[in-house]
């Protein structure tokens, strides 16, 4: 389970019966409740026996038990045992199938390297999607070999006007590899008509005046759009989907939608109804902010829009469901981890609000939005945005605590939601993320252990 850093396990066919010692992981005999994703750990004097019904499930058994044995496994230096583990069985799965992060790749350009570390670290809190914010008005980070400009020109600055950068389709095919090795599935995003300066800078036939704009380095949001009253824009989205699609094992295609203020309702509703049906033409489902709600097509099946606004009802979202859709909830002033925790925050953005700890942990996902059913409800994501975040520290110290109090509200039942029981468990992984080298933001709201036997 930890292939990349060479750790070979030994795999062999299961004997009958129920392993009486060592570490065991079987595709056999778990409680049928688990589902696809959940699974079974049963410690008894000797051993330890995992269950599931399938690999995926067998990982998230294994998160748990590295969350039972003591923290300096985590270390590189880890002295050999003995180890113990409190004993007992555990039967669990997730309340929600979609448990999302989002990492904004082009407003500052995020290399490969810090994209894996980041996988690594969600994956730990059974977080299994990651979606990549690849491209938007300040860079264009993957390679399109139909439209090369697009990574070599749109994606050669950033945010404050540095050098940006862009992922090869061998790396970024590395980075989806790397991820589906975690159980963590990527949902690449192409954000369209606007946020989409660093395209139209790189092809000037994408304007309605045939006219390039400068590239743009500032943080202003919703003053760009593809044409679209041109043939040559759809040309150009089904270009980008299917080579993206290729690469692309997950279901899901975000064709972003948000803020496109520099086109009108009827524009965007025109351009959406062109633009959902190219992504189904290359057999993935349809994800987008939630605005992609005011476009009438129907898709009963698989499209997914995501809820990013600041009400607890929303006439697109509900439109939406009742045309077949489900919903990520990420509401900004909850969810969104690029927000400062407090006034003093170094970092961050401060539009939604502050978001402490307790404010991220305290909503509940299916019940939040009115007139959206629970059970239109796939999951939650955590989008980090990245004007301001730009250092891998930088986005360890905005994701934890956060990004647990979102997993948690996507994994565990809402009958087990006690902010109190959570704060106690989050104190504890304090020893555990400085043994990592995870730079955390040490909330007062937390009862912080010290040490390091967290
Ligand atoms: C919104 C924008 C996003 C920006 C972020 C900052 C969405 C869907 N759109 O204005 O481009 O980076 O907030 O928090 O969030």
């Amino acid at each position: 389970l930890r292939r990349s850093t060479g750790y070979a396990l030994p795999v062999s066919a299961a004997p009958a019966g129920t392993p009486a010692s060592g570490i065991s992981l079987l595709l056999t005999g778990a409680d049928p409740t688990v589902g696809a994703q959940g699974y079974q750990l049963d410690v008894t004097a000797g051993a330890v026996v995992i269950r599931a019904q399938t690999p995926g499930g067998l990982f998230n058994g294994v998160q748990t038990l590295r969350q039972l044995l003591p923290a300096e496994i985590e270390s590189a230096t880890v002295r050999p045992g003995p180890w113990t583990v409190p004993g007992g069985r555990v039967v669990d799965y997730p309340r929600f199938a979609y448990r999302g992060a989002m990492l904004d790749v082009a407003r500052h350009f995020h290399p490969p390297a810090t994209v894996k570390q980041y996988i690594d670290r969600i994956a730990l809190y059974k977080v299994n999607y990651l979606h990549l914010h690849l491209s938007d008005d300040q860079g264009w980070r993957i390679v399109v070999d139909a439209y090369p400009r697009l990574a070599t020109y749109g994606g050669s600055t950033q945010v404050g006007g540095g050098a940006g950068g862009y992922y090869t389709k061998a790396q970024y095919q590395d980075i989806v590899a790397y991820a589906a090795q975690r159980y963590v599935t990527i949902v690449p995003e192409i954000d369209m008509p606007g946020h989409t300066n660093a395209a139209l800078a790189s092809y000037a036939d994408l304007n309605c005046d045939g006219v390039a704009p400068s590239l743009y380095t500032g943080t202003a949001v919703g003053f760009s759009s593809l044409c679209t009253s041109k043939e040559a824009t759809y040309t150009f989205v089904a270009g980008v989907l299917s080579e993206l699609a290729a690469m692309t094992p997950g279901p899901y295609l975000h064709v972003g939608g948000d803020e496109a203020s520099a086109t009108s309702a009827s524009q965007y509703a025109t351009f959406m109804n062109r633009v959902q049906p190219l992504v189904t033409a290359t057999g993935k489902s349809v994800m987008g902010w939630h605005q992609i709600g005011a476009s009438a097509v129907q898709h009963s099946a698989g499209r997914v829009v995501q809820y990013w606004g600041l009400t607890t009802s929303d006439s697109l979202v509900t439109s939406a469901v009742s045309r077949g859709a489900k919903v990520v909830m990420s509401p900004a002033n909850k969810a969104y981890i690029d927000m400062k925790y407090n006034a003093q925050t170094p970092i961050g953005l401060s539009w939604a609000g502050y978001i402490e700890v307790q404010t991220a942990y305290e909503w509940n996902p299916g019940t939040y939005l009115s007139g959206v059913p629970a059970s239109a409800v796939l999951g939650v994501e955590a989008p980090m945005w990245t004007e301001t975040i730009v250092t891998e520290d930088d986005i360890e110290y905005m994701a934890f605590p956060r990004l647990p109090a979102i997993a948690e509200l996507g994994w565990s039942p809402w009958t087990t939601h006690s902010w109190d029981a959570f704060r106690a468990r989050l104190g504890a992984q304090g020893p555990r993320w400085t043994i990592m080298g995870i730079g955390f933001y040490r909330s007062p709201q937390v009862p912080w252990s010290s040490g390091t036997s967290g």
